[in-house]
């Protein structure tokens, strides 16, 4: 009976000694519009990120296994250029494949994540969506450029990266997963809605799904910004956001310095407004401007596009929202609506301008379609997660679009079995901030794909140099972590959601 055991497992887990295909011969591995154009062996601990960018701590790759390496470029239109990395693990391969995503406009392989696939044991890939660099100005002119990046890119790494996992292993993985947050976010719903046969499971962090609306509301308030008068200094910062946390911190049931409910809070930026003058401790009628427009909502054809939410103040900068929520939105006007590198946010016109990004390619960026029966129809599962402190893309879109697609789809209790939303309190844009915001995502999709157990918590940790000194459950939508009434408000076991 043991000796049985052993077999099971050893023909069920194959490892290096039984593989299909050597490493260097894929290299003459023949794929459709496409040329494999490297294929080799990285010893464990060998691997440093191209361009020699170890880092100040040393090389982050040192404690890699050993992978084939294979590399290779993608070319399903005359103007596609699209480079994609495969990595596969040489012994303990967990039979599964895991794509990881990107952020921004960035045009590069995104070797961390890969990085962390590879450690659990799985075949790993990314794409540099087709250009390299990270402004979008590789779209001007360009409509299949624009195209890769929008979803093709991904979706043909996917379709070659289990081609080379099948040629090197001799099987298909077991189960595919896509793991990405903020523009990866926006790829792995644009998997879902689009390509639904891709993965069994997709995390879907803080997501840009909203790419158009995300890009007018930046750009919309960085116009604001031009006016110098109209700045919070990071001092008017923190008195705005303590007020929002004294007004609302309490609507969850709890005084512990987060909101996690920012829907239901209440608060007018007008209360702080200076009576005598301008002074550190008030904002001017200006500032008061501003805020009112960061929080509200932007008209956009026959939507509303979310403002950020209450308790997300700190993160909040002079440039508008984010350095990157600006720089993304002014790259999206100049290269894919008014193909003007030179054209400024002061030229934005509020009213006309949003409609704008929605049409041409650069609408078929957003992933804004909430209709993802045939995924959930194949038995898929979508993790979702966003930030409710997120200065970059407001978690109002995440909130909005699930129950869009819980519309879609009939009904919370039909969706709850295959998309489950995560809402962090205090938690910035794909991590960091106030609230618990350190959490595995990859473990609790795999015990949902493989084992049917959907989560019903995710433990997050907050640290304080390199120190845990906060646990809490993050709930799934519209569900919150409730306090029991005992306890320590600063241990995961005394919440509950509901
Ligand atoms: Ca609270």
């Amino acid at each position: 009976m043991k000796r049985l055991i052993v077999l099971t497992v050893f023909v069920a887990f194959p490892s290096g000694s039984v593989l299909a295909a050597t490493c260097e011969s894929l290299a003459t591995l023949t794929l459709p519009q496409a040329t494999v154009d490297s294929a080799q062996v990285v010893a464990a601990g060998a691997f440093t990120q191209p361009g020699g960018r170890a880092g100040r701590g040393g090389n982050a790759f040192a404690d890699l296994p050993t992978f084939c390496r294979v590399a290779a470029t993608l070319k399903p239109s005359n103007d596609s250029d699209i480079k994609i990395e495969v990595w596969l693990p040489a012994e303990n391969w967990n039979r599964k494949y895991q794509a990881v995503g990107n952020g921004a406009w960035t045009g590069n392989i995104n070797y961390g994540p890969m990085a962390e696939a590879l450690r659990r044991g799985y075949a790993t890939s990314s794409t540099d969506t087709g250009h390299v660099g990270g402004s979008a100005s590789f779209a001007m002119n360009h409509p299949e450029k624009a195209i890769d990046f929008a979803y093709r890119s991904e979706h043909e790494m996917v379709l070659k990266s289990k081609a080379v996992i099948d040629a090197f292993y001799g099987s298909a993985p077991k189960y595919s997963y896509w793991n990405g947050c903020s523009a990866g976010g926006r790829q792995a719903l644009k998997e879902a809605q689009m390509y639904p046969a891709d993965f069994d499971g997709i995390i879907a962090g803080s997501p840009g799904a909203d790419w158009s609306g995300r890009s007018a509301q930046a750009v919309r308030i960085a116009a604001l910004l031009e006016n110098e008068a109209a700045r919070l200094t990071p001092a008017h910062q923190q008195v705005l956001h303590n007020a929002v946390v004294a007004a609302c911190d309490a609507n969850d049931g709890l005084k512990d310095g987060l909101i996690s409910n920012p829907a239901a809070c209440k608060f007018d930026p007008k209360v702080l407004q200076c009576k005598n003058g301008d002074a550190p401790d008030c904002l001017s009628e200006a500032q008061v401007a501003t805020v009112r427009a960061i929080y509200s909502p932007l008209k956009m054809g026959n939507r509303d596009v979310a403002g950020l939410a209450y308790g997300s103040e700190l993160n909040w900068t002079n440039l508008g929202w984010s350095p990157s929520a600006r720089a993304t939105g002014l790259d999206h006007y100049r290269y894919l609506v008014y193909n003007d590198p030179e054209w400024q946010v002061s030229k934005f016109n509020a009213e006309t301008d949003p409609a704008k990004l929605e049409q041409g390619e650069s609408g078929k960026i957003d992933a804004r379609n909430p209709d993802l029966k045939a995924f959930f129809a194949r038995g898929g599962k979508l993790l979702m997660y966003h930030g409710w402190a997120d200065p970059q893309i407001s978690p109002l879109n995440a909130t909005a679009y699930y129950e869009q697609a819980v519309k879609a789809s009939g009904g919370a209790s039909k969706v709850s079995g295959s998309y489950r939303l995560f809402m962090a309190p205090g938690m910035a844009h794909c991590g960091g901030g106030e609230g618990p915001n350190d959490f595995d995502k990859v473990a609790p999709i795999e015990q949902w794909v493989e084992q049917g157990k959907a989560p019903d918590q995710i433990v997050a940790s907050h640290s304080k140099e390199g120190k845990a000194d906060r646990a809490r459950p993050l709930c799934p939508y519209p569900q919150i972590a409730t306090y029991k009434g005992s306890g320590s408000i600063d241990e995961a076991a005394s919440f509950v959601c509901k």
